[in-house]
């Protein structure tokens, strides 16, 4: 059995229950596809215990599950539970029941899990980076006690409401809005409305960012109080990230509590600091897939033969595929893990989040898309999961801020000029 919990716990009982899995991943001076620039070799005995700890799960339980869930739309709570005794949930912070790894640690897990489907990963991610990330940085300690523990568990499961109908790409301009309840003291109400909300039809606390006189601020709506007010139908029929739960917020007078308002912090810097930390996740999740990807594709291109009953391996246009998408892999790793190494220290910017966040779920996408057309026929089966990658790898792409917008974000810190008004 495996688990995060205690840190120092931890590698000491990873050390001996992944004796076997620390062979799979001991040194070697040759070439290594699966490993091409050596990322272990850049790793401590403690991360690479979760690593293996994680691709254990994520294979073992979640990759039996997965076609399934995907087909029939369905995503299964208990998996935030599972996670959670595992450790993955809020992996990084300290404190509250939650595993309190590093930085790096933390996208190893979200990497493998992305390895299995990007619809894992973002349960995961707005539960840890959105949510519960959200309450440790700008919560009140009551507001901390209260929820973080239980999030540890995956028992009380929340959702990250900023994106509206009207406004993804620039939530400055939402329109939900709060004001204090006329004869109630210590009583908000918040109308409008949220989409594209993951988590939300499944979410006992969802984090929505609403201005209040003007000014945009957090407030934890907590379903157990909401009552009919709140409504989160799920969006259904996605083409998509199927293995995840996706539906909107309605807000109809609906009652938070002034004890459940982030007290300090107001303007887009809330909501943004939390994305920080689920896009840098997304930056090792992104290559998790298009590592699933790239062993499909090569497995697939020794087996299948073609033309006097050579494998498909043996054409040079298919090598180039298959060396197109390791390379993406090896840079992409090497740069998630240098931002993630600078943000243990203090030192990332969200510029550097933005670089990483867009490259790699560009580059994932393209090596997903390319390595799909050695299938053939084959890619349009669900049973070869390629196709369901693909897919994915487009949502990735678009949300937590599109490419093209990281690419602006980028712009303006290289040229100090701004582009999107
Ligand atoms: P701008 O003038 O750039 O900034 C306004 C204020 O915000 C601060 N700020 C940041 N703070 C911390 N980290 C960051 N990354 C920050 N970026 C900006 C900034 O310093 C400023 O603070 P202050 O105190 O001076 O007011 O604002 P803008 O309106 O011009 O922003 C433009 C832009 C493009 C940067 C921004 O709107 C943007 O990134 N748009 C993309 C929207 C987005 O990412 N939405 C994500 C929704 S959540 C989601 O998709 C979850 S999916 C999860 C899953 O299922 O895995
Ligand atoms: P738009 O903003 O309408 O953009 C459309 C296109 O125009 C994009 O290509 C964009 O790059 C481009 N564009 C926009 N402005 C400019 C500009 N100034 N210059 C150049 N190009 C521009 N949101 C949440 O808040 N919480 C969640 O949990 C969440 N989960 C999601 C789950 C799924 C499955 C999906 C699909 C989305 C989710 N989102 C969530 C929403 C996501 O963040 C938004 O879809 C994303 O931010 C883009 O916003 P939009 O869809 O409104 O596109």
């Amino acid at each position: 059995m495996f688990t995060l919990l205690k840190r120092t716990a931890f590698a000491a009982s990873a050390t001996a229950a992944l004796r076997p899995a620390a062979r799979r991943l001991a040194h070697t001076t040759t070439y290594d596809w699966e490993d091409p620039l050596l990322l272990r070799e850049q790793l401590d005995e403690e991360e690479i215990a979760i690593a293996q700890t994680a691709r254990d799960y994520c294979q073992e339980r979640l990759l039996p599950r997965v076609l399934e869930a995907y087909r029939e739309e369905h995503y299964e709570r208990e998996i935030l539970e599972e996670m959670g005794e595992l450790g993955f949930l809020g992996a990084s912070i300290d404190g509250y029941g939650c595993a309190g790894v590093g930085h790096v640690a933390n996208g190893l897990i979200t990497r493998e899990v992305e390895r299995v489907d990007s619809g894992y990963r973002s349960g995961m991610s707005v539960q840890s980076s959105l949510v519960m990330g959200g309450i440790d940085e700008f919560g009140t300690t009551e507001q901390k006690e209260r929820y973080l523990p239980g999030m540890a568990k995956g028992k009380i499961v929340g959702a990250f409401g900023l994106t509206e109908p009207n406004h993804g790409s620039d939530p400055g301009a939402m329109e939900t809005v709060a004001r204090p309840h006329s004869t109630k003291e210590g009583v908000y109400l918040l109308n409008g409305s949220k989409t594209w909300i993951t988590n939300s039809p499944i979410a006992d606390v969802l984090l929505v960012w609403a201005k209040l006189d003007g000014e945009i601020r957090g407030f934890l709506v907590d379903r157990s109080t909401a009552g009919d007010s709140l409504s989160t139908p799920a969006i259904k029929n996605k083409s998509g990230l199927r293995a995840s739960i996706t539906g909107m917020i309605h807000l109809t007078d609906t009652p938070v509590l002034a004890s459940n308002l982030f007290p300090h912090i107001s303007g887009l810097r809330g909501p943004f600091t939390c994305l920080n930390s689920a896009r840098y996740g997304i930056a090792w999740g992104t290559i998790g897939a298009l590592e699933d990807c790239l062993a499909r594709a090569r497995a697939y291109s020794l087996e299948r033969k073609q033309f006097r009953g050579n494998p498909l391996a043996r054409y040079q246009l298919v090598q180039k595929k298959l060396a197109d998408a390791s390379t993406d892999v090896a840079y992409g790793l090497a740069a998630a893990l240098q931002v993630g190494r600078l943000k243990d220290k203090g030192l990332a910017t969200p510029e550097m989040i933005s670089m990483i966040k867009r490259q790699n779920c560009d580059r994932a996408l393209v090596g997903a898309r390319a390595l799909q057309e050695i299938f053939g026929g084959n890619a349009v089966s669900d049973e070869y999961h390629i196709g369901r990658h693909v897919a994915n790898l487009f949502v990735t792409q678009t949300y937590e801020g599109q490419s093209d917008i990281h690419s602006l974000i980028l712009g303006r810190a290289i040229t100090g000029v701004q582009a999107f008004c």
